[in-house]
């Protein structure tokens, strides 16, 4: 029996932006979505999974993606008698919720082309959803959640920003958020996307579920 090779990220690149279905990439792939309140680090965790700084806009501006963006990854693990396993799939950078300043705009766009795309899509393996680790449970965030999983989609949770708290701080945070959302401890997991803590336990997480999918 040939042990399981952990998987990475080899090729990443910019697909395509859609605020309407018609504007979805072809081929359809299996697709793995990130969301979250703006400036909670959507665009850098997935610069990091990808080791690419520039592939996702960053920006300390809140409000910076404004369109459901895809981008084609592959992902490759090599097993012990070196044959190679490749696996192609999307990631999905939404726009963030919770932005005061365009509020209503904000809300339309949720409303609108977000929520049809992720109650509707039937490639959607899972949903990363993140949140801010130094934040206390919003009604926002806990709202998502809820209407995510009545949706029926597999939903992960990350605490962003880790690097921001002690070690102490953000274990008693995760057991916060734990509690309040009622999550096995699979279910949540903390991440820093300034030193990438965690980028390899994600990376097996979002390939189990794209394999399980498939
Ligand atoms: N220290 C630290 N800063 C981070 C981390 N992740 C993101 N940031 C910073 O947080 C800000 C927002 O990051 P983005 O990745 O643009 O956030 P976003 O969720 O994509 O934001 P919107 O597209 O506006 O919804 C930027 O200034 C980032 O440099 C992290 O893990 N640690
Ligand atoms: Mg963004």
């Amino acid at each position: 029996m040939t042990n399981k090779g952990t998987w990475d990220i080899i090729h990443s690149k910019y697909i395509a932006s859609a605020v309407r279905p018609q504007q979805y990439p072809h081929p359809e792939l299996t697709e793995v979505a990130f969301i979250g309140r703006s400036n909670v680090g959507k665009s850098s965790l997935i610069n990091s999974l990808c080791r690419r700084n520039g592939l996702a806009r960053v920006s300390s501006t809140p409000g910076k993606t404004q369109t459901i963006n895809f981008y084609d990854l592959e992902a490759k693990r090599t097993f012990e008698d070196n044959s190679v396993e490749r696996q192609e799939f999307y990631l999905v950078d939404l726009p963030g919720y919770g932005f005061a300043r365009t509020g209503k705009a904000n809300r339309d766009q949720w409303s609108g082309f977000i929520a049809k795309y992720l109650s509707g899509s039937d490639n959607l393996a899972m949903v990363c959803q993140l949140i801010d680790i130094r934040h206390k449970p919003l009604e926002s965030d806990m709202e998502c959640y809820h209407w995510l999983k009545s949706c029926g989609l597999m939903v992960q949770i990350i605490l962003t920003k880790s690097d921001k708290l002690s070690k102490n701080a953000a274990m008693s945070q995760k057991a916060l958020f734990r509690r309040e959302l009622g999550l096995s401890d699979d279910q949540i997991m903390v991440y820093s996307s300034a030193n990438h803590t965690m980028r390899g336990e994600l990376i097996e997480r979002i390939m189990g579920a794209v394999n399980n999918y498939i």
